[in-house]
């Protein structure tokens, strides 16, 4: 038994593959393989013989069972040593222009928003685009038969109480439900209201912002805003106007209008005849507070809202709506923006 023991552990030695080394535990330890033959053929012997055969055999099979583990090991270190050091990358080459891709300007604009308010605090809450009634509608003052809830052009889902969620506001609701005062919160993504024209897409994207505190007032929602927009469009004497106006969730409520110039067909962002209404805002309405928890009495908030398919439009040029969801390579070549490039926040 020694002999065939020192016999195999050299043919062991003598594997130079893993799949050498897996024939041979199959040829010795496998169903029918060698050293399981010998410990079928135990039966035969009588009991006593059985128990000293039966020692030396598995003690065979263990001795077996280790070697072929250490040259497993041993064979698979130097395979990853020589396929690292066949597979080398020189990360110095120049990539393939061809290869390149762009960033879509939809992706560029989320960039520049997220990271102008993450320098004053905010971070960016997601939700997902299936929504229930109640977040989406009755959380945010709107009762069942609230008219703004026919407004939205709602996509009702095959199931009781599901939609598409016509804004990004349910996200703050349940932010709200489940986080304590002081909130700065971005929420943005696909919103979805059944409406297809030269300006309209049944899918667009909003981005809200939300701020819940003490001693919050409208003096904290303008400045935040003003500065925002400057900001965006680059424009440090941009004009900007509230409008009073109505929202069931804010209390007052404004519409956002910067100044513009349309001179020979060409729209300008800045000091000009003209106003471009370009976003919702207001104090959180108090009854939104309260049904999410938050006591009207010692917390206040300001919310904004916006569609930023109309924004990347404006900042970047963009005359038309569609092409920015039909993927097609040759717009994204032409509109799109290198990776490498700053947001500049
Ligand atoms: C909570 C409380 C208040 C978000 C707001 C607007 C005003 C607004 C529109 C802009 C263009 C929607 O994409 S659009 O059609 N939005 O005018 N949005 S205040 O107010 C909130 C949100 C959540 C809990």
């Amino acid at each position: 038994m020694n002999q065939a023991l020192k016999s195999w552990k050299q043919e062991i030695d003598q594997c130079d593959s893993i799949k050498m080394v897996e024939d041979m535990r199959i040829r010795l330890l496998g169903k029918s393989g060698e050293i399981t033959q010998m410990l079928k053929s135990l039966g035969s012997l009588d009991p006593e013989a059985r128990r000293e055969k039966g020692a030396e055999i598995n003690h065979l099979k263990d001795e077996i069972s280790q070697h072929l583990e250490i040259k497993r090991t041993t064979l698979s270190a130097q395979e990853l040593t020589e396929r690292l050091a066949k597979e080398t990358l020189d990360v110095t080459l120049p990539t393939r222009p061809e290869a390149f891709g762009t960033l879509h300007p939809l992706t560029r604009t989320v960039e520049e928003i997220t990271s102008y308010f993450a320098q004053f605090g905010f971070s960016v809450a997601v939700g997902n685009d299936i929504e229930d009634e109640e977040h989406n509608f009755t959380a945010l003052n709107m009762s069942e038969h609230h008219p703004a809830r026919q407004d939205h052009d709602t996509f009702y889902l095959n199931a009781p109480q599901m939609i598409l969620r016509t804004h990004t506001s349910p996200v703050q609701i349940r932010t709200m439900k489940t986080t304590q005062p002081p909130i700065r919160i971005l929420s943005l993504g696909r919103v979805y209201r059944c409406d297809f024209d030269a300006t309209h897409t049944p899918m667009f994207h909003q981005v809200e912002g939300l701020v819940v505190d003490k001693g919050i007032h409208m003096g904290h929602l303008k400045s935040c805003i003003t500065n925002f927009l400057k900001h965006f469009f680059n424009v440090d004497d941009l004009p900007m106007r509230l409008r009073p106006s109505f929202f069931p969730f804010t209390e007052p409520s404004a519409e956002v209008d910067i100044g513009c110039s349309r001179e020979g067909g060409a729209l300008k962002i800045g000091p000009g005849k003209d106003w471009l209404e370009i976003m919702g805002c207001g104090m959180v309405h108090p009854k939104v507070l309260a049904y999410c928890g938050v006591d009207p009495d010692i917390y206040q908030g300001f919310a904004f809202g916006m569609g930023y398919d109309r924004l990347s439009m404006l900042k970047y040029g963009l005359p038309d709506i569609r092409p920015l969801f039909e993927g097609d390579i040759r717009w994204s070549k032409h509109y799109g923006f290198s990776p490498f490039h700053s947001t500049g926040a």
